[in-house]
């Protein structure tokens, strides 16, 4: 297979609510989507970075520079045997995961669309046909409106909550929030807002019997985790600091943490989270799929993903309307009264783009190779 072009599109989808974590808001994103043709049929991806550069390195302009000069010259015009060997050709990029795993997620869509099968299917997976649902609730003005999201999600079946903790927002936000729901799963997610000098504090939340603390230090020390995981009841979960089997192995190795999230682009694509997930599966260790804002098309390539055998954790994929007054697939996302998303059969991803709507937000666009 050719791979005969790659088209760049930069869309701007407001959120339906602002998203806080302990490195800002967003109130709008700026996606940078990919289209990759050949013969006749294309495929899609979605880049995951931010608008900014808090999260990890990247954010909308650099991934658009990386794929237009760095990866577009490597992939385009290339005769692939199939998809796993997107990956290696950008193998020899510093970083920039999320932009060269945009471009390899569109090549996997691609062949499942050339196979005329789905994309759970093309990657592997099918392990089930409902995948769990949690969501993510981000830092809000007040507790009392974060217990009013709590009780909206649950009521709508979420079966996990995430709530998003700093310093200043934390221990006394997580013992209110337990006491109003004191059965639920419920997790935190500081996002690298901590250091070690803060594993006293942060002991305090093995009260709380949660199920997982995720990514409390440095978005790149494993190390540190190891120390504070040695301390801890609670489970970390690693997310910033994986992004790489390599970085799984070490962290497992090492015991900094005893569950994954897997995210798409932050590892680079389908063939680097399969090793992860694979490699977890091996250790002992439940994964579940993180989320980053994405419009359907990443929604739709996380939902594959969680197919995979061994994402046994309710991920962070919920339903577009959690997001987006309108999405750019149809139908979009929805979700079960029991908390799961129903995998379809269709080939690809899945859902139809509305390709109406995708133009009139597309803010730029580029056609490479
Ligand atoms: O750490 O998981 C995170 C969003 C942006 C950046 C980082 C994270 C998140 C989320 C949101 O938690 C997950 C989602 O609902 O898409
Ligand atoms: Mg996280």
């Amino acid at each position: 297979m050719k791979i005969e072009k790659i088209a760049l599109r930069q869309i701007r989808m407001p959120l339906v609510h602002f998203f806080e974590t302990s490195f800002g808001r967003t109130y709008e994103r700026q996606i940078v989507l990919v289209e990759v043709f050949s013969e006749g049929v294309s495929g899609w991806g979605e880049i995951t970075c931010g608008e900014k550069p808090f999260y990890n390195e990247e954010w909308t302009d650099s991934a658009w520079t990386i794929v237009r000069d760095y990866v577009a010259p490597r992939v385009a015009g290339k005769d692939l045997g199939g998809p796993e060997e997107v990956a290696p050709l950008t193998a020899h990029i510093r970083g920039h995961r999320m932009a060269r795993g945009g471009v390899e997620a569109a090549v996997w869509d691609l062949t499942a669309r050339q196979a005329g099968v789905p994309l759970w299917k093309q990657i592997g997976g099918g392990a089930r046909k409902e995948i769990a649902c949690g969501v993510s609730i981000g830092i809000q003005d007040s507790v009392g409106q974060l217990i009013e999201k709590i009780r909206t999600e649950l009521d709508a079946g979420y079966q996990r909550i995430k709530i998003k903790i700093k310093p200043g927002w934390d221990i006394d936000v997580v013992r209110q929030v337990r006491e109003r729901f004191p059965s639920i799963k419920l997790m935190a997610d500081a996002n690298s807002a901590y250091t070690l000098a803060d594993a006293d504090h942060l002991k305090k939340l093995d009260d709380f019997y949660l199920m997982m603390i995720e990514q409390p230090l440095a978005h790149d020390d494993i190390i540190d985790h190891a120390v504070l995981q040695a301390r801890l009841h609670t489970p970390i979960c690693l997310d910033e600091c994986i992004r790489s089997a390599r970085h799984a192995e070490q962290a497992i190795r090492l015991r900094a943490c005893g569950i994954i999230n897997i995210k798409l682009g932050r590892v680079g694509g389908f063939l680097e989270a399969r090793r992860i997930h694979d490699l977890a599966m091996e250790a002992g260790l439940p994964v579940w799929c993180g989320g980053m804002l994405e419009s359907g098309i990443g929604r739709a390539h996380n939902i594959a993903l969680s197919t995979l055998p061994n994402f046994v954790l309710p991920g962070d994929v919920s339903a577009s309307r959690r997001y987006w007054a309108r999405d750019i697939i149809t139908p979009p996302v929805e979700v079960t009264p029991r908390g799961t998303i129903v995998v379809g059969d269709e080939p690809g991803f899945g859902y139809e783009i509305d390709r109406e709507f995708l133009d009139s937000i597309t803010v730029r666009q580029e056609t490479l190779g």
